[in-house]
């Protein structure tokens, strides 16, 4: 028997010429109801972008929906580990959009991952800040060619869809749009990440984001992952002190994106000429367009209600905004609640099933009737119900339909609608505020956003008691409100404040104060959810250009306008505002000295500094809220 066994080894050889990987090899795919192709499309510059083409089985003549990504299509288009069936493949919405007969795209933006040529950080369209003859308008057109000339399947009409840095090349493809590409929807877009999306608010630095920069940029895949020594990234940035410090012990200096952060803490040039909304802003919006945002997007709030008041004037029509309840990129998911807070239906696939779809089909299908989608459909938070609206804002400082209502500040505590202060013996609040002790954004241990386990997508709807309760921010609220107060709009500061410092930050936030008692849901009783909250550094307030030192000791005007909101503030319920001068680690410490760079500051640079929130006749600190009735 052993002769045997022998001699039938002897017969298959043990190492056949060329090893067991066959030069080719060929899978079936019975039970598969998609085909998956992968293609090299050529750009103008003669670079191949890695293009992977997702065709259901059912789709014989269908419109194709294209995502440009930065974050490798091959995963995108197998989202689930991949498999035989469509949804095992792509996201909700892709794979609802897959089923409802659309051909499904992902490509990997030039310089990333299967793609050829160069690699830039929202490579900026073609002009001053990129003397190429290539963008990614260019590259969605040459794109958008191919597509239409080499897919059999299509019907020769493309869409343009994608979330956050996919948003923003779906933002790109309608500059000079090809003449195929008849719809876009941009989700929680990149727009401006000075003024308010992913790199700074207002000036402030979002630091948490290097670790991003790294994993972007230092390699063409992005698989070298950032690491740190400690759990807590509060202990991580105090450590270093600033992001230039922290940059230079992760040799950042290698990486000339975050090279060009440094070189540009103001909002100069370098920022002002790829915000994207003034890119818009300069030509008619010829290309039927959803801007979808989320009101409580932890990334890119305000990408998507910019981007629409940009384009709306002279859209003929073709702009169109939707405002969900949502994290950033949830509307492309479940979306029935976001953290503590219960929506009581799945608002995601609402919007997707009730206006993406049927916006998308009306544009892209041969045929198909028109969609009945409003100019604006708006989730009202605290009623929890989809409105129909025909412009947004629905109130604003002007050239909306209502005006904005003054909240004011008082002594003790307090928040008056529509009724100034009276003098009173005290004319300020004040607080020392120690970047020794920054407040923080998020109750501690502040693990990274990308961390494991992290809860990064729900931070903006945390309860804010967790910071309430500090001798370092200030809390003012109504008395409990007996009739509803809705706003629908951008709410704005205008603080009277000074600080014995020659720099500062300052965080407001406006705040819905749960009843003490809530029955049916006891955890709710006094729980403050932030409906906007964002944050100035004061060195820009004049002139966001250039940075200029804060009289110490001076009473000075400051507005700061906050996120968009679409919530009523129920019978039962408070208002409440809170002041602090620190979001850490999300944001870098303000010195509270001027200094030519913060990013760079040096530990002698920060010092304590007392803080004075004015609530006096002549200095009335207060709230312009877009209240409608
Ligand atoms: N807009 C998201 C992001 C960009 C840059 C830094 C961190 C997040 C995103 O594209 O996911």
């Amino acid at each position: 028997a052993a002769a045997q066994i022998e001699s039938k080894v002897a017969t298959v050889a043990a190492i056949p010429p060329g090893g067991d990987v066959p030069k080719t090899f060929v899978p079936v795919r019975t039970g598969y109801d998609y085909v998956k192709r992968t293609v090299m499309i050529p750009m103008r510059d003669g670079v191949k972008l890695h293009t992977v083409i997702l065709v259901p089985n059912a789709v014989k003549r269908g419109p194709i929906m294209l995502d440009r990504t930065p974050y490798d299509a091959d995963r995108m288009l197998a989202r689930g580990g991949g498999g035989p069936l469509i949804e095992q493949n792509l996201s909700p919405a892709y794979a609802e959009l897959a089923r409802a007969g659309y051909i499904i795209v992902g490509q990997d933006v030039r310089g990333k991952d299967g793609s050829g040529g160069d690699y830039v950080m929202n490579r900026p369209l073609r002009g001053p800040l990129n003397p190429t003859k290539v963008d990614h308008a260019t590259d969605a057109y040459d794109t958008i060619d191919w597509l239409v000339k080499h897919v059999p399947e299509s019907n020769g009409r493309v869409g343009t869809i994608g979330t956050s840095y996919d948003g923003f090349t779906a933002l790109m493809s309608l500059i000079n749009p090809h003449p195929a590409l008849k719809a876009s929807v941009p989700i929680n877009p990149m727009v401006d990440v000075w003024k308010g999306d992913d790199w700074f608010h207002n000036g402030a630095f979002r630091q948490e984001m290097m670790s991003y920069v790294y994993k972007q940029t230092a390699t063409k895949g992005s698989d070298l992952e950032w690491y740190s020594t400690r759990y807590d990234d509060y202990d991580t940035f105090m450590a270093y002190g600033s992001p230039a410090a922290y940059g230079r012990a992760m040799k950042m200096e290698q990486l000339p994106f975050w090279n060009r952060i440094l070189q540009h803490p103001a909002y100069d040039a370098f920022w002002q000429e790829q915000a994207v909304d003034k890119l818009l802003a300069k030509a008619p919006l010829t290309v039927p367009t959803l801007f979808v945002d989320s009101l409580w997007d932890q990334e890119d709030i305000y990408g998507a209600p910019a981007a629409f008041a940009a384009t709306k004037a002279r859209s003929n029509g073709n702009a169109h905004l939707v405002l969900g309840p949502w994290h950033h990129g949830q509307g492309n998911g479940d979306a029935t609640r976001l953290g503590a807070i219960e929506f009581g239906s799945d608002t995601g696939k609402a919007f997707r099933r009730d206006v993406m779809i049927p916006f998308l089909d009306s544009k892209l299908k041969e045929g198909a009737p028109a969609a009945d989608i409003a100019p604006v459909t708006a989730y009202e938070t605290g009623t929890n119900r989809w409105t129909r609206h025909a412009d947004w804002p629905l109130a604003c400082t002007t050239g909306c339909a209502t005006g904005m209502t003054p909240m004011y500040l008082t002594a003790n505590s307090g928040l008056t609608l529509g009724t100034a202060p009276a003098a009173t013996a005290a004319a300020y609040d004040e607080y020392i505020s120690d970047p020794a002790k920054p407040v923080t954004y998020r109750q501690r241990p502040n693990i990274s956003p990308w961390a494991t386990g992290s809860t990064w997508r729900q931070w903006l709807v945390d309860d804010q008691r967790f910071a309430a309760g500090r001798s370092d921010v200030l809390t003012y609220s109504t008395p409990v409100l007996t009739a509803p107060v809705k706003i629908a709009g951008q709410a704005i500061a205008h603080l009277f404040a000074s600080t014995s410092g020659t720099d500062s930050d300052w965080v407001v936030k406006l705040i819905d104060v749960y009843p003490d008692l809530v029955p049916d849901k006891p955890e709710m009783g006094g729980y403050q959810l932030a409906v906007a909250m964002d944050v100035l550094r004061a060195r820009y307030r004049d002139d966001p250009s250039k940075a200029t030192p804060v009289p110490a000791g001076q009473v000075v005007p400051y507005a700061i306008t906050l996120p968009d909101a679409d919530h009523v503030f129920l019978p039962g319920h408070r208002i409440m505002v809170q002041v602090q001068s620190s979001w850490f680690p999300l944001y870098d410490r303000n010195p509270q000295t001027f200094v030519p760079n913060i990013l760079d500051a040096k530990p002698a640079d920060y010092v304590k500094a007392t803080q004075r929130v004015y609530h006096a006749p002549s200095q009335a600190s207060y709230i312009a809220l877009p209240v409608v009735k």
